[in-house]
């Protein structure tokens, strides 16, 4: 198949755009660099040392002989190049990546709450437009959020995206229908994703296309199979508090010496997935498309859920690092039950990798051969999600 791959020199794109490659599917990347502007924003970089687009692509036809495409392109303010690129390139699927992930980064200001919303709002709602005005029957497969759901209530099975709800008819008879399942965002950046499914939604009921929306768990681990067959391959690890996730964070602290940083109890639950097994989701979601006129297809793409205080008692029985219960600069429940249905890419042939020692060996490694990169000062979560209440309630 012809991929186009938005985003694909991100911590998930990049990986997935060599999976791709290496399954024999044809693969262009297009990405406008944000995410490494941000890491210069931010003062911060990737604890592993990334190598440019550029030379990742040359290495790769270097170890493998296959061919990745490039073209550097913003999706949210080009409309035209995206439109030309579609045109040009006439994929078979999109994958969409093409968004800024972090929800503390997306709290830290104003400024940063309105890049946000302009940036995968427009980036999504582009992407659509523009496979509507190419008539390209392209595929969409992004990359959305278990975060729209709002991480579950006690006992309740959160199913893959649609819920079958009873209302009472004007006879009083039980009309039984089926609905999105309620969006319940916990951050600016959550709030994003759930904005892009009702676009989805409409342009699937409206131009009848095919997407599928892969409701992603936190994503854990570093490399991939492809990305360690060269040093000039290797992944990115975000570490710091704005980008760094909880459990890579736990592995990367434990390896400096640094105090688990759980906030809060740590009684929130979320789920997760290796980087590996978020590859595969990817290609087999490609490989398997929609019918066209069907709803959007959502899979919940996660293999395990774990409470945030209970990763970092694991953490800390592997590697004896201290547990710090910091403030939690996040407005979230404290706790919570999550219980998630995964059939879908469970029945695509998904054999999860769960949370197993060799795995967190392989980050710890990782981590410790790069402590020299890491800088402690970026190590804290400080985008905090009240900060301008607070601050008008004291003034
Ligand atoms: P990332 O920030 O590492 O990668 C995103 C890539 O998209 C970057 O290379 C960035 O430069 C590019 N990009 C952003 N806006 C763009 C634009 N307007 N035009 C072109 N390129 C643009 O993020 P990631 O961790 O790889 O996440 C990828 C996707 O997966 C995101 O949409 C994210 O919401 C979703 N996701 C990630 C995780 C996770 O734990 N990392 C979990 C669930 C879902
Ligand atoms: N947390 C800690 N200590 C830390 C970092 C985080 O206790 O050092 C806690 C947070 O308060 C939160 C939980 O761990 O309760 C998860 O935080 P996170 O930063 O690992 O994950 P999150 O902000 O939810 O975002 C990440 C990705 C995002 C993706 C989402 C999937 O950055 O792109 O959409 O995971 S999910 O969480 O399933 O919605």
């Amino acid at each position: 198949m012809r991929i186009l791959v938005l985003g694909g020199d991100g911590f998930c794109g990049w990986p997935t755009a060599l999976h791709l490659s290496e399954a024999g599917h044809d693969v262009v990347i297009a990405d406008n660099f944000s995410r490494r502007r941000i890491d210069e924003e931010l003062g911060v970089q990737s604890l592993t040392p990334i190598s440019p687009l550029d030379v990742r692509i040359d290495a790769w036809r270097e170890v493998t002989g296959r061919e990745i495409g490039f073209v550097e392109l913003d999706i949210a303010q080009d409309y035209d190049g995206l439109l030309a690129t579609l045109e040009d390139y006439r994929p078979d699927a999109v994958v969409h990546f093409a968004e800024q992930r972090a929800a503390p980064y997306s709290m830290k200001s104003s400024k940063h709450k309105r890049y946000t919303v302009d940036n995968n709002v427009n980036a999504t709602h582009n992407l659509l437009a523009a496979v509507v005005e190419s008539g390209v029957e392209a595929h969409i497969v992004h990359l959305g959020t278990m975060g729209v759901y709002g991480y579950g209530t006690a006992g309740v099975q959160i199913p893959e995206g649609y819920l079958t709800v009873g209302m009472r008819g004007s006879d009083g008879e039980l009309i039984e229908q089926e609905i999105l399942y309620p969006a319940n965002p916990g951050s600016v950046y959550h709030m994003t994703k759930t904005l892009d499914q009702l676009l989805f939604a409409y342009y699937v009921k409206n131009d009848k296309l095919r997407v599928t929306d892969l409701h992603q768990g936190i994503v854990w681990g570093t490399q991939t199979t492809d990305t360690a067959k060269d040093i000039r391959l290797i992944n990115r690890f975000d570490y710091d508090g704005d980008y760094g996730t909880v459990l890579n964070r736990f592995l990367m602290e434990s390896a400096v010496g640094h105090p688990l940083t759980v906030h809060g109890t740590g009684g929130q639950t979320r789920a997760f997935i290796h980087i590996q097994n978020t590859v595969q989701c990817i290609r087999m979601a490609i490989e398997t498309p929609p019918e066209k006129g069907g709803r959007v297809r959502i899979f919940n793409q996660m293999t395990e859920t774990h409470r945030v205080r209970d990763l970092a008692k694991l953490v800390s029985s592997v590697t004896g690092a201290e547990i710090a219960f910091v403030d939690n600069p996040r407005n979230e429940a404290p706790e919570n039950e999550l219980l998630v249905a995964n059939d879908g890419l469970l029945n695509l042939g998904l054999s999860p990798l769960t949370l197993e020692q060799n795995l967190l060996d392989e980050v710890i490694e990782i981590a410790h051969k790069y402590v020299d990169r890491c800088d402690l000062e970026r190590i804290p979560s400080r985008s905090l999600w009240l900060q301008q209440r607070e601050h008008a309630e004291t003034a």
